[in-house]
C-alpha cells in the first residue's frame, strides 16, 4: 500500500487513513488503487447506447473503426461527451427547480421558512422585468419564483434567466449560433432524445447539443440555484470559520451535513442551535454542525459553520469515532459512506425520495415537512452520542482558519471602502496597470485518485506568485481553507503587486489584508464567478471572452464540471481541467474543444473565444492560463 502522505496532502486526512487501515476499513483512497480505469472508458470510445453494443473503437487505428450501427470513434466521443454535460446539468437544474418549488410553498404559507433576501429579490425581480412596487415581499418572491418555474415549462423564446444574467454579446453570439434554450427540461430531454441510438450522428452538431446543455446549465443551473437561495437564506456576506477534521469536537454531538441543497442544511443549523439541552441531557456540551462537500459551502458562506473535509476524504470524518450522524441529500456523496459508518456508532440519513443508500436511515425531507425533519435528525444524532465507543475516537487535533463569504455583493461593498462612486473601478486600475495580471476561478473537486489538496494548492500558489487574483468555489476551495489560502496569512505567496492590492483593500476595510483567494461559495455559486466577469466587462464595454480571466478545476471527478466548464467555454473563457474528461480518443473532438482557433476549421475557441485546457500537472497548468491571460490582455492593449 502507497503512504498515506502520498494520498492526501492534509495531515489529519492521513491520521484517519492509518487509523482506517488498522482498522480494516476500507476507503475511496484504496478502492482507487484497487480498480484500475478502463482505457476504452478513459478515453472515451466505449459505446453502450444499444443493445448491439458496447462497442469500443481503439484509438490506436487496430481493430473495429465503427460500431455495429456505423457509428464512428468522434461520434461515439461527442456523443459521452454530451452524455456526461447533461448529466451534470440535470443536476443543477433540479437543485434550482427544487429551491423554486419551496419558494412557492413558503408563499402559499406551506413550508417553515421566510424570505432573508428582500435587497436581492428586489434585484432579482427587477432584472426580470418585474416591479416591486405595492407588492409585498412574498407576492414578489411568487412572481420571481414563477418566472423560474417558466424556466422549466416555456414552449417559445428563451430561458428568463438567461435574459436576466447573460451579457448581451454573448447571448448574440448564442442566438447566431441556434443555440439558445427554450426551457430546462426541453432541453435535457432533447438532448437525451439526440444521444439515442440512431439519434445525432453528427460529432460537431453533438458538441453544440453539449454547449446548449452548458448553457442550460449556467442559467437554470448555477444562476437561478444562486439567486433564490439569496433570495430565500439571504446573500452571504464575509465570515471567518475554520477547515479541517479538527473541527469535530468529542465532548459534543457531532453531526456533518453532506451534499447540496441548502434547504436541508440550513434547517439542522436551525435545529442544532434550538436542541442544545437535549445533547446536554446525555452528557455533551451541545451540538456541533460540521460541513462537507458543497453543503458544507452552502452554511459556511452564509452561517460560518466550520468545515470538516472535502470531497474525497468525506468518510474519515467517521473514522474519528466521534460523529454522531452524517445526514445527506444528493450529488457526491460516495455510498461507501454506509459501509465506513457500519463500523462505527455513526448513523447515516438520507432524505431524499429519489436518492437513498441501501442500509442508511432515511427521514424524508420535503420544503414542508422541513422542521419536523430536521428535528427528528437532530434528535437521532444527539440518541446516537451514548453510543460511541470512546476506544474508537481519535480526532485530528490540527484546525486551520479562514475567511469566506464573499459574494459579488460582498466583494463590491469591500472595493466601495476603496472608491464609493466606482467600486469596480480600483479593481480595474489594478489589472490595467499590471499589479493583477488577470483573475483565475479555482473550481471543482478532490479525487480519490489524485494526491488530495495538492494540485489546487499548487496551481493556486504558481498563480498567486504571478499576481493572478484568485477566486475560489466548491471543494477545491476547501483545499485552499485547509493549506492557509483562504486567510490574510497567505497573501506571503503572492507576488508585491497583487499582494499591495489585497493589503490596501483589506485594510480600507479594516482587516491586515484580504485573503489571496477569495471563496466565491459552493460548485452552483460558480454563477457568482461569472456575475463578477459579466459586471467587470460591462464596466470596461468589452465582451467576456476578452477578458484576461480562465477558469480551473485541477482535482475534479463529477461531470457536472464538464457542464460548468461548457458554460463558461461558452461564455468565452478558458477551462483548465487536471483530470482526463474521457474525450481523447476523438482527434475531432479534441480539435474541436482544445486547439486555438487558428489551428483547425471549426473551434469554441473561434466560435465563443474560450476553449478547454486538459493538463495534469498543475504548475504547467498555471503557465498555460497564464499564457492565455496575457494574450488576452494584449488583445486589449495592457502591457
Ligand atoms: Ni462541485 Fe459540490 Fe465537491 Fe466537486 Fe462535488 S461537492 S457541486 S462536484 S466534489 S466540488
Ligand atoms: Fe454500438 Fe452503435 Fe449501439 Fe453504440 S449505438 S452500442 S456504437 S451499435
Amino acid at each position: 500500500l502507497p503512504d498515506v502522505k502520498d494520498l492526501s496532502m492534509d495531515s489529519g486526512v492521513q491520521q484517519m487513513l492509518e487509523k482506517a487501515r488498522a482498522e480494516g476499513i476500507e476507503t475511496a483512497f484504496d478502492r482507487a488503487i484497487k480498480m484500475s480505469q478502463c482505457g476504452f472508458g478513459a478515453t472515451g470510445v466505449c459505446c453502450k447506447h444499444c443493445l448491439e453494443g458496447p462497442c469500443r473503437i481503439a484509438p490506436n487505428g487496430k481493430g473495429a473503426q465503427a460500431g455495429v450501427c456505423g457509428a464512428g470513434v468522434d461520434t461515439i466521443v461527442a456523443r459521452n461527451f454530451l452524455g456526461n454535460v447533461t448529466e451534470g446539468t440535470a443536476s443543477h437544474a433540479e437543485h434550482a427547480r427544487e429551491v423554486a418549488h419551496a419558494i412557492l410553498e413558503v408563499v402559499a404559507g406551506k413550508a417553515p421558512y421566510t424570505i432573508q433576501g428582500v435587497e436581492k429579490l428586489k434585484a432579482v425581480a427587477s432584472g426580470l422585468g418585474l416591479s416591486s412596487e405595492g407588492k409585498d415581499t412574498n407576492q414578489l418572491a411568487k412572481e420571481v419564483a414563477d418566472k423560474a418555474m417558466e424556466d422549466f415549462q416555456k414552449q417559445h423564446g428563451t430561458l428568463n434567466w438567461l435574459e436576466l444574467r447573460a451579457q448581451d454579446k454573448s447571448k448574440e453570439t448564442w442566438e447566431k449560433l441556434g443555440l439558445l434554450p427554450v426551457n430546462a427540461h426541453l432541453e435535457i430531454a432533447k438532448s437525451l432524445a439526440r444521444q439515442v441510438m440512431g439519434g445525432d450522428a453528427d460529432p460537431a452538431n453533438l458538441l453544440l447539443g453539449a454547449v446548449t446543455m452548458g448553457l442550460v446549465d449556467g442559467f437554470a443551473g448555477l444562476h437561478m440555484s444562486t439567486d433564490l437561495q439569496d433570495i430565500l437564506f439571504g446573500t452571504p456576506t464575509a465570515v471567518k470559520s475554520q477547515y479541517r477534521l479538527g473541527v469535530i469536537k468529542e465532548d459534543m454531538v457531532n453531526l456533518s451535513v453532506h451534499g447540496h441543497i441548502p434547504l436541508l442544511s440550513e434547517k439542522v443549523v436551525e435545529w442544532a442551535g434550538k436542541l442544545t439541552d437535549k445533547a446536554k441531557e446525555v452528557g455533551a456540551t451541545g451540538i456541533n454542525v460540521v460541513g462537507v462537500c458543497c453543503s458544507g459551502n452552502e452554511v459556511l458562506m452564509r452561517r460560518g459553520v466550520p468545515v470538516a473535509t472535502n470531497y474525497a476524504s468525506q468518510e474519515l470524518p467517521i473514522v474519528t469515532g466521534a460523529l454522531e450522524a452524517m445526514v445527506v441529500d444528493i450529488q457526491c456523496i460516495m455510498p461507501g459512506i454506509q459501509t465506513v459508518a457500519s463500523c462505527y456508532h455513526t448513523e447515516i440519513i438520507t432524505t431524499l425520495a429519489y436518492s437513498k443508500i441501501a442500509g442508511a436511515t432515511h427521514v424524508e425531507f420535503t420544503a414542508e415537512r422541513a422542521d419536523e425533519a430536521a428535528k427528528e435528525i437532530v434528535l437521532r444524532a444527539i440518541a446516537n452520542f451514548p453510543k460511541r465507543d470512546p476506544r474508537k475516537v481519535n480526532i485530528p487535533n490540527e484546525v486551520t482558519e479562514a475567511y469566506a463569504g464573499f459574494s459579488v455583493e460582498q466583494i463590491v461593498e469591500a472595493l466601495r471602502a476603496v472608491n464609493p462612486e466606482e467600486p469596480l473601478k480600483p479593481l480595474v486600475d489594478a489589472i490595467a496597470g499590471g499589479q493583477i495580471l488577470g483573475a483565475v476561478a479555482i473550481v471543482g473537486c478532490t479525487n480519490p485518485r489524485k494526491k488530495q489538496d495538492h494540485d489546487n494548492v499548487a496551481l493556486v500558489k504558481e498563480l498567486i506568485k504571478n499576481n493572478v487574483l484568485v477566486v475560489a468555489t466548491g471543494c477545491s476551495a476547501h483545499s485552499l481553507g485547509k493549506f492557509g489560502l483562504l486567510s490574510p496569512e497567505g497573501l506571503q505567496y503572492c507576488g508585491e503587486g497583487l499582494r499591495n492590492v489585497l493589503t490596501a483593500v483589506g485594510q480600507a476595510n479594516g482587516l491586515p489584508g484580504l485573503p489571496p483567494a477569495l471563496h466565491m461559495g459552493s460548485c452552483v455559486d460558480n454563477s457568482r464567478v461569472a456575475d463578477l466577469l459579466v459586471a467587470l466587462a460591462n464596466y470596461l464595454g468589452v465582451a467576456v471572452k476578452d477578458l484576461p480571466a480562465a477558469g480551473s478545476c485541477p482535482e475534479t471527478h463529477h461531470p457536472k464540471a464538464l457542464s460548468i466548464g461548457t458554460y463558461f467555454i461558452a461564455c468565452g473563457v478558458d477551462v483548465h481541467v487536471g483530470v482526463n474528461p474521457q474525450a481523447t480518443g476523438s482527434p475531432l473532438v479534441v480539435n474541436v474543444l482544445t486547439a486555438d482557433k487558428e489551428n483547425f476549421p471549426v473551434t469554441t475557441d473561434g466560435l465563443f473565444g474560450g476553449k478547454l485546457i486538459y493538463e495534469e500537472d498543475p504548475v504547467k497548468a498555471a503557465g498555460l492560463l497564464i499564457e492565455r491571460i496575457k494574450q488576452k490582455r494584449k488583445a486589449l492593449g495592457l502591457n
